[in-house]
């Protein structure tokens, strides 16, 4: 797999004085012993980095720091550093403990603020002490979001990841290419979209006009067939396509037109990972494997469009995951913004290409589906699974090939 490159990692600093448990946090946060622990006040001199994937938000850096309240006691060099790291940090921590936020944390904020760095607030240790009203009251009225955690025993850790998430700016969760990435400048990838009674009338829908858009963009071309026409399109090109993407609702018919050697896959499979995360879709797919008759189904849609003819979301999904399964299951139905928040009664959520969400959002879904451990796929991801091709689906993705193989091993 590709390194992420260091400019594409969010770096995520903690702050805060001596001995409140910004290194304990740190570990708790990565289940990780990355920075060394003590009772003794002043035992991170140095800053601590530590590059890893969290999930939900992705690629991260966090940057543990040396405390830096009692300043007269420590030398000039340490507070430099620690200041150093406020300058290139995207999202701050203000580590803290209950009845601790005082003049030191306000002043943090402030510098963190000027610098127009979204702040945390995590009152640790919170199976010592809660954070006192006054001081929530405070933060609310500046709006700095405040979490109560413990990273002795865990509690809260899971609220930590989810405000990191909700902190996160904008522009980390748009960074990514829905398509151009994976057709060259100059090359040609075919999009089949089949115009069926499903399909509106006049008009493509939103992943495939994204899908062209982005090829343009990227200097490459977009050849827009119907699946009948595949094959002849195929034969004119003097040279093999650099992908095909298909309208899942065909996959099985284009995987047979296409020859082997050509990369294939589908707009719902782009669309998980643009707008949400393929590798954890595709594990959650594997869960398809662990249904059994009776058992409850969340189908999730992000916009509420009327549902027509054979829908996909209602109709067809049920009707291949039934036949996979080989006994009768149980599907909910929700659009929108109407996600549940007891996940608890379901095996597996397929969520659609959430094409008018936001990633971010997304991401917090998989992310609650992964605090639940409900497995979550999407439309796409479970369309190729229940027809058998998977792994052909995912050929274009290494990084989702390398997840699916070590979940056989
Ligand atoms: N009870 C309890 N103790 C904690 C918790 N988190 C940290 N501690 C303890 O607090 C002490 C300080 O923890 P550290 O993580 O080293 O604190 P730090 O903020 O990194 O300290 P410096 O590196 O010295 O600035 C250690 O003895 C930890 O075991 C917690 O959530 N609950
Ligand atoms: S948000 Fe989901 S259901 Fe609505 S058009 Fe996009 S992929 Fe389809
Ligand atoms: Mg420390």
């Amino acid at each position: 797999m590709q390194p992420t490159p260091r400019s594409l990692r969010l770096h995520i600093g903690l702050f805060g004085r001596r001995n409140v448990g910004k290194s304990s946090l740190l570990n708790a946060i990565t289940r990780q012993q990355v920075s060394i622990v003590s009772d003794v006040a002043g035992t991170t001199t140095d800053p601590v980095e530590k590059p890893m994937e969290l999930l939900p938000l992705g690629p991260v850096q966090f940057v543990d720091t040396a405390g830096v309240d009692d300043e007269g006691a420590l030398g000039d060099l340490r507070i430099a550093r620690t200041h150093a790291v406020l300058d290139r940090v995207d999202l701050g921590v203000i580590v803290t403990e209950g009845g601790g936020w005082g003049a030191f944390e306000e002043r943090l904020l402030g510098e963190l603020e000027a610098r127009r760095v979204p702040v945390l607030a995590v009152f640790n240790k919170s199976d010592l002490g809660a954070p006192d009203s006054s001081e929530l009251a405070r933060l609310q009225l500046q709006r700095v979001p405040a979490v109560a955690a413990s990273s002795l025993t865990g509690a809260g850790i899971v609220d930590v990841r989810e405000a990191l998430l909700q902190l996160a700016p904008a522009d980390f969760f748009d960074s990514r290419r829905l398509v151009n990435d994976l057709v060259p400048p100059g090359e040609v990838a075919v999009l089949v979209v089949p115009i069926d009674k499903e399909a509106p009338k006049g008009r493509l829908i939103l992943p495939q006009v994204m899908a062209i858009r982005d090829l343009l963009d990227g200097a490459s071309m977009a050849l827009v067939v119907q699946e009948r026409e595949l094959r002849r399109a195929l034969e004119r090109l003097t040279r093999p396509p650099a992908l095909v993407v298909t309208d899942s609702q065909v996959f099985l018919k284009v995987a047979a037109d296409v020859p082997a050697s050509v990369p294939m896959t589908s707009f719902s499979i782009l669309m998980s990972r643009f707008q949400g995360d393929l590798v954890a879709q595709v594990r959650g797919t594997l869960g398809i494997e662990r249904l059994r008759g009776g058992d409850r189904v969340l189908v999730a849609e992000s916009c509420a469009h009327h549902p027509v003819g054979e829908d996909i979301g209602r109709v067809k999904i049920p009707r291949w995951l039934t036949q996979y399964v080989g006994a009768k299951l149980q599907f909910d139905h929700v659009q929108g913004r109407d996600f549940p928040g007891d996940l608890s009664p379901y095996r597996l959520v397929v969520h659609c290409g959430n094409c008018v969400g936001n990633r971010r959002e997304m991401m917090s879904r998989i992310h609650r589906c992964g605090v639940a451990g409900v497995p979550i796929t999407n439309y796409g991801l479970t369309i190729a699974y229940s027809l058998g091709i998977f792994e052909r689906a995912l050929g274009p993705f290494p990084g989702a090939l390398e997840a699916l193989g070590a979940a056989h091993v």
